[in-house]
C-alpha cells in the first residue's frame, strides 16, 4: 500500500491514481481506479480512498493507494508521487504525526512498535491494551491525584496565612500520595517480566556433549535446525531458534556440551555456553537417561542451583539407567523425554513455560519499555518524600510541592507531553517505513 499525507494527499492521490469520480470526491469510500507513472501512463489498476482529516490515522487528509503489489510497480507509483510534491516517509512518520497531531498519546505511539513486534499472544495482549490507551488511563488519573494533592497543599497554606488550619489535612493527603506511590510501584514491578515477555524468554539447552541438546533443539522448534551427529562436540556455536509456547514467546538456544578439557575449538563453544548460562530466563539441564551417571552431568545439575530450571532426562526411548528419585530427592524437577521419538515433549514445554517469569499485570498493562519504568520510578519517588514530608510537618508544607511537580512532569513525559525531539527521535527510529 502506499499512503499519502497531508494537506496535499488528494492533489498527489489525483494525479497517481485515475478513478471516477476523482479521488477526494468521496469521503471512506473505496475506488477503483488506474495507477499511473510518472508519464501519466497506466501500470496497474488498483483501489483507493480517501480519509478526510482529522478522522484519519495521522489527523491530516490521506489517500491511500493499493496496487497489486510488485516491487516495479510500487516504485513507478512511488515515483510518480514524489514528482508531483510527495515525499517518502521516514521510519514511523505517520505515527509520529498522529501523535503530534494529538490523535494519539506517546504511549500508544510506543504501542504501535510493540503489537508489531509482540512476541506471543501474551504479549501482545499487553501492547494491544496500551494501544488502545490504558496505560494512558491509569496516568492520567495518576496526574489527577498528583494535581489534587498539590491544590490541598496550596489551599492549606492559604488557610495557614490566615492561622485556621485543618490538622486531618495533611495526614489525608499524605494517605492519597502514598497511595499514588503504590499504584506506581505496583506498575513498576511489572517490568522486567514484560520486558522479558516482549524480547522472548531465554531457554538455554544445556548438558554434556552428546546427550541430544541439539537433537531436542530441532524436535522442540519442528526444524532441522543445528548438526546432530554421535561425535561428542559437534556443537560448538550458540544455535538459536523461535517459538511461541502458551501463548509465550521464547528464545530457545543450544549450546556447545560442557565437560572438562576439549581443544580450544571447543573451550570457546563452553565459554559461550556459561554466558548463556548466566543470561538465560530458563535452564534445561539435559541428561542422558541411557547412560550411568558422570561426574560432569553433577556439573551440570548444580547449574539449576542458583538459576530457574528444570532437567530433561533424554533418550528415555533406550531406558532410563538413571536415578530419578535422587534427582527428586534434590530438588530437581525432571521430565523424561526422547528428542528421537519426542515423546514427553509436550510436558517439557508445559514445565518450562509454568516456571518461566511471569509478568503480573496491573490494571491489564504492564510496562515493557525502560522509558516507562524509569518515569514511573520518579514518580514512585517524589509522591512517596512528598508523602513523608507531609506526614512528618504541620501544617501542610509547600516543601513537597515541588518533588510532585516533578512527579506531574514525570507522568506528563509519560504521555509525550514536552518530550524532546531527540527523545522521539530514537523512540520513532524504531518503527519500520510505511507506520
Ligand atoms: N536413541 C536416542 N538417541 C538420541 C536421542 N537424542 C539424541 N540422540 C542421539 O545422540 C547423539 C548425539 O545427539 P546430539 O543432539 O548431537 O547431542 P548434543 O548434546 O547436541 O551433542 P554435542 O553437540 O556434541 O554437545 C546423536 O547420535 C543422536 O541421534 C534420543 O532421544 N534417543
Ligand atoms: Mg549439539
Amino acid at each position: 500500500m502506499v499512503r499519502v499525507s497531508g494537506p496535499e494527499a488528494v492533489r498527489v492521490g489525483g494525479t497517481v491514481f485515475r478513478c471516477h469520480p476523482g479521488i477526494g470526491k468521496r469521503v471512506r469510500h473505496v475506488e477503483f481506479g488506474n495507477i499511473l507513472d510518472i508519464d501519466g501512463v497506466p501500470v496497474d489498476t488498483g483501489l483507493a480512498w480517501f480519509l478526510k482529516g482529522p478522522a484519519s490515522y495521522t489527523g491530516e487528509d490521506t489517500v491511500e493507494i493499493t496496487p497489486h503489489g510488485s516491487d516495479l510497480i510500487l516504485n513507478r507509483l512511488l515515483q510518480a508521487a514524489v514528482a508531483s510534491g510527495a515525499a517518502v516517509a521516514k521510519p514511523g512518520e505517520f505515527t509520529r504525526r498522529a501523535f503530534l497531531n494529538g490523535r494519539i498519546d506517546l504511549i500508544q505511539a510506543e504501542a504501535v512498535v510493540d503489537l508489531i513486534q509482540a512476541g506471543g499472544r501474551l504479549d501482545l495482549e499487553n501492547s494491544y491494551g496500551r494501544a488502545c490507551g490504558r496505560l494512558s488511563r491509569i496516568v492520567r488519573e495518576m496526574m489527577a491525584g498528583t494535581v489534587a494533592a498539590l491544590a490541598a497543599i496550596e489551599a492549606g497554606l492559604d488557610f495557614s496565612e490566615e492561622g485556621d488550619v485543618d490538622p486531618s489535612a495533611n495526614a489525608t493527603v499524605s494517605l492519597n500520595l502514598r497511595e499514588l506511590a503504590e499504584r506506581a510501584r505496583r506498575l513498576s514491578d511489572t517490568f522486567e517480566g514484560s520486558r522479558r515477555r516482549h524480547q522472548g524468554h531465554l531457554v538455554a539447552l544445556v548438558g554434556r556433549p552428546n546427550v541430544g541438546k541439539s537433537t531436542l533443539l530441532n524436535a522442540l522448534l519442528g526444524e532441522e535446525r543445528a548438526i546432530v551427529t554421535d561425535i561428542p562436540g559437534t556443537t560448538r556455536d550458540l544455535v538459536q531458534g523461535q517459538a511461541v509456547w502458551s501463548g509465550e514467546s521464547i528464545r530457545l538456544v543450544d549450546t556447545a556440551g560442557l565437560r572438562s578439557g576439549g581443544g580450544p575449538i571447543e573451550r570457546e563453544g563452553m565459554r559461550r555456553t556459561r554466558e548463556v548460562v548466566d543470561e538465560a530466563d530458563f535452564i534445561v539441564a539435559v541428561l542422558d537417561g541411557s547412560r550411568p551417571w558422570e561426574r560432569d552431568d553433577e556439573m551440570i545439575v548444580r547449574l539449576l542451583k542458583d538459576q530457574c530450571g528444570a532437567a530433561a532426562v533424554n533418550k528415555q526411548d533406550l531406558g532410563v539407567c538413571i536415578d530419578l528419585a535422587k534427582l527428586q530427592r534434590r530438588g530437581v524437577r525432571a521430565t523424561q523425554v526422547s528428542g528421537l521419538t519426542e515423546a514427553g515433549l509436550d510436558e517439557l514445554k508445559d514445565e518450562i513455560c509454568t516456571h518461566l517469569r511471569r509478568p503480573d499485570l496491573v490494571e491489564g498493562v504492564g510496562l515493557s519499555r525502560r522509558r516507562h519504568f524509569d518515569l514511573m520510578g520518579v514518580v514512585e519517588n517524589r509522591t512517596r518524600e512528598a508523602a513523608d514530608l507531609l506526614a512528618a510537618a504541620s501544617p501542610l508544607s509547600e516543601c513537597s510541592a515541588p518533588g510532585l511537580q516533578e512527579a506531574l512532569g514525570a507522568l506528563g513525559e509519560l504521555l509525550g507531553e514536552g518530550t524532546e525531539d531527540a527523545v522521539l527521535d530514537h523512540i520513532f527510529a524504531e518503527f519500520c517505513i510505511g507506520k
